[in-house]
């Protein structure tokens, strides 16, 4: 047997010894209850995160909304795993960059060359006093206009990043709750490791948030979603430019605002986007579907392909956010697929991570080791 397998079994042996030990001294016990828990950390299972049994379930849509992208929905397996009962939240990455001293890619100045690879070539470079740090913040429009092109309330701003979501004036203060924004890709790997956790398959993140039922629209069942009783965090009025929420406030709400999914996720649909481990290739689903036996586990394309930026590798996001809305996007279905560039952000992206029982064994002898010495 390889070795690796031999130290897991064994890692495994000495954590039940551990919990059923506590079970017998520990909780068992009538007399002991004030005394400190040894074993508590071996019996407890990582603090903020949902237990999502493995399983198989049908991965994307065919439906009359569904999007090339989505098609064919195909099996796949998932083995268990814990995912994080909510998005990242501005608290929990403060004590990331407060431990490490981690400085996010919205705060630094892009590089040109970086940026001149993900466009074709001969594309004239963007002018250098756009070379700042700066994040992507949505800005609504005067009133109606073509949904066609989404730069039209996109904006480039000088200074925005996790800290100060809509730009230099603005701040985290009173919003610890919410969901962290103007994370790249790269931020929420970062993040990620240093939790002892890791981003989602995108086929994790969708089993997940299907809570365990088949073929399902939204994470709230098949009704569609009505702005009166709001399943979720997304646009209500017209958008982009009237808001019909209290104050015409759009943005973030904090997590757990509106009720879980079956496997108590929350804000599964809608808030903010959340970033997927995966590649994004448009067709990946067709090439699944040809395979004889269903994937397990599977880890995304090699290959990234997006056929609309066709020099851009990029990754994918699930889940839609607090900006969707029927008329023009809608990211909240559970099969429905987004993408981004790994260096972007946006007031709107997030991203939430899971450990599988491997991770969780590795972060409890941790902290086990950490106690005894
Ligand atoms: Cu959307």
């Amino acid at each position: 047997m390889h070795i690796k397998n031999l130290l897991v079994i064994r890692l495994w042996l000495i954590l039940l010894t551990l919990t059923l030990s506590g079970q017998i001294y520990g909780e068992g016990c009538c007399c002991c209850s004030k005394l400190p828990a040894r074993f508590a950390v071996a019996t407890s299972s990582p603090e903020g995160m949902a237990w999502i049994p493995g399983g198989e379930f049908t991965m994307g849509s065919d439906d009359k909304e569904a999007k090339r992208d989505e098609k064919p929905p195909h099996k796949v397996k998932v083995n268990s795993f814990w995912m994080d009962t909510t998005p990242v939240t501005n608290r929990q990455f403060k004590e990331f960059v407060d431990a490490t001293g981690y400085v996010t890619t919205a705060e630094k100045a892009p590089i040109l060359e970086e940026i001149m690879a993900q466009v074709p070539p001969g594309t004239p470079p963007p002018s250098p006093d756009l070379l700042i740090p700066a994040s992507l913040v949505f800005k609504p429009s005067q009133g109606p206009i073509s949904l066609g092109n989404h730069y039209a309330w996109w904006e480039w701003k000088s200074g925005a990043n996790w800290k100060h979501p809509l730009g230099p004036e603005s701040s985290i203060e009173d919003k610890e709750d919410h969901p962290v924004v103007h994370v790249s890709w790269f931020d929420a790997v970062a993040y990620a490791e240093w939790a002892g956790k890791r981003l989602p398959t995108e086929a994790e993140w969708e089993y997940a948030a299907r809570g365990g039922k088949e073929g399902e629209t939204y994470v709230w069942g098949n009704e569609e979603f009505s702005e009166e009783k709001p399943q979720a965090n997304l646009w209500q009025g017209d958008f982009p430019y009237k808001s019909t929420k209290a104050g015409g406030y759009y943005g973030t709400t904090p997590v757990k605002t509106y009720p879980p999914n079956a496997y108590e996720l929350y804000d599964m649909a809608g808030n903010v986007w959340q970033w997927c481990s995966d590649l994004y290739h448009v067709s990946f689903y067709t090439k699944e579907k040809k395979k004889d036996a269903s994937s397990v586990d599977p880890t995304g394309p090699n290959k990234c392909y997006d056929p609309a930026e066709p020099y851009a590798c990029k990754r994918v996001h699930r889940g839609g956010s607090f900006l969707c809305h029927p008329s023009y996007c809608k990211g909240y279905r559970i099969a429905a697929r987004m993408k981004t560039c790994p260096d972007t952000g946006l007031n709107h992206l997030g991203f939430r991570c899971v450990m599988t029982p491997e991770m969780w064994a590795k972060k409890q002898k941790e902290i086990l080791h950490a106690h005894s010495s």
